[in-house]
């Protein structure tokens, strides 16, 4: 059974690490060295020298670009939440793979204008460079989609910047595909090759996986859009807070941006609004309560965003369910 190294170096597993836990999330932008790290094949070695983007499919002009040309393209800097939707095997279960962070790079919908997309065109495939096996079956790559519609809304880049420094190799080096507000799924890490389709892509992570049911439906939905969601980052959990006024805060967001956060003490029976900050761009948004304890002993705190179409976070069963913690007033 011979095989090169080429193939063993292809077959390494899926890549998770995830860095901080709610209440480690106390920065506005979070740092690189703190983000967490998804790769469903391992982390390929890619280098820009070699690098070239191919734009074609349902195109007038098929269009290639290698690392310097990117570069030389005007630069967008964008600030946007960043949230991985949790293991395509487990859709239900809240994860709070969460971030903020700031990407440069290249607008997406400028250069496919200059392609020029043909009339019968709906979808946009984007293939990365990485390749192994998953679910037990060997992938050529890894194939996304997102439909042509939410180009429009503009703001989808080809960034080559983490937090105005070089994209790191892990998150995607030399270039990969940022899609705000969808879930971190649909942004392609080394981005090699962009498809404009007239229909979804056929590939493993677009057919089985990142498919949701719709409730009460015998549909799905792909995992695009990311939902109402917030968490509390202080207090932390098991926390012991003195019995006078205290801040509950965290940060609450979602694709279209949040317009109230309610914050409960009492697991839920009761409910306050919050306090809601100023979204940038695209990014997540500091919530704040003051809180008065008014008596001892244990205490279950939530929130729950509420975003501009009334769409809010289910209590539980759900990727966006809310987050509940326990604290002690002395
Ligand atoms: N090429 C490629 N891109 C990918 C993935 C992958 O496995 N391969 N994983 C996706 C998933 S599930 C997430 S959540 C984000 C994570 O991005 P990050 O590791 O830069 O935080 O990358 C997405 N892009
Ligand atoms: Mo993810």
């Amino acid at each position: 059974m011979a095989k090169t190294s080429q193939t063993a170096m292809a077959i390494e597993g899926m890549v998770r690490e995830i860095k901080l836990e709610p209440s480690q999330m106390t920065a506005q932008l979070t740092p690189a060295e703190d983000l967490f790290v998804l790769a469903h094949m391992g982390i390929p070695e890619t280098s820009a020298e070699n690098w070239t983007l191919d734009i074609g499919g349902h195109v007038q002009t098929p269009i290639r670009l290698n690392y310097e040309q990117l570069m030389a393209r005007p630069k967008r800097v964008l600030e946007t939440v960043h949230q991985c939707a949790g293991s395509p095997m487990n859709p239900t279960l809240a994860t709070r793979r969460i971030a903020n962070v700031q990407w440069g790079g290249v607008d997406l919908a400028e250069l496919l204008d200059e392609a020029g997309i043909s009339a019968n065109a709906t979808h946009l495939w984007s293939y990365g460079m990485d390749h192994g096996k998953f679910a037990g079956e060997v992938q050529e790559n890894y194939l996304k989609d997102i439909p042509l519609s939410r180009l429009a809304e503009g703001d989808v880049l080809i960034a080559y910047e983490l937090n105005g420094a070089p994209l790191p190799q892990k998150h995607g080096f030399p270039a990969r595909l940022v899609v705000p507000g969808y879930f971190g799924t649909n942004s392609v890490k080394w981005l090699s090759r962009l498809e404009v389709a007239d229909r979804r892509a056929d590939s493993i992570f677009t057919t089985r996986f990142y498919n949701d049911a719709v409730p009460g439906t015998e549909d799905t939905r792909p995992v695009w859009e990311i939902f109402p969601e917030s968490l509390i980052v202080a207090p932390a959990p098991d926390a012991v807070v003195a019995a006078e006024e205290i801040e509950i805060w965290g940060w609450a967001w979602s694709a279209t941006g949040v317009e109230r956060v309610d914050v409960s003490t009492d697991g839920g029976d009761s409910w306050h609004q919050a306090e809601v900050g100023p979204r940038q761009q695209r990014s997540w948004q500091r919530f704040s309560y003051q809180w008065s304890p008014s008596a001892a002993g244990g205490c279950t705190l939530m929130s729950r965003a509420t975003n501009a179409d009334g769409a809010n976070q289910p209590l539980e069963g759900a990727r966006n369910a809310v987050y509940a913690l326990d604290v002690a007033v002395a």
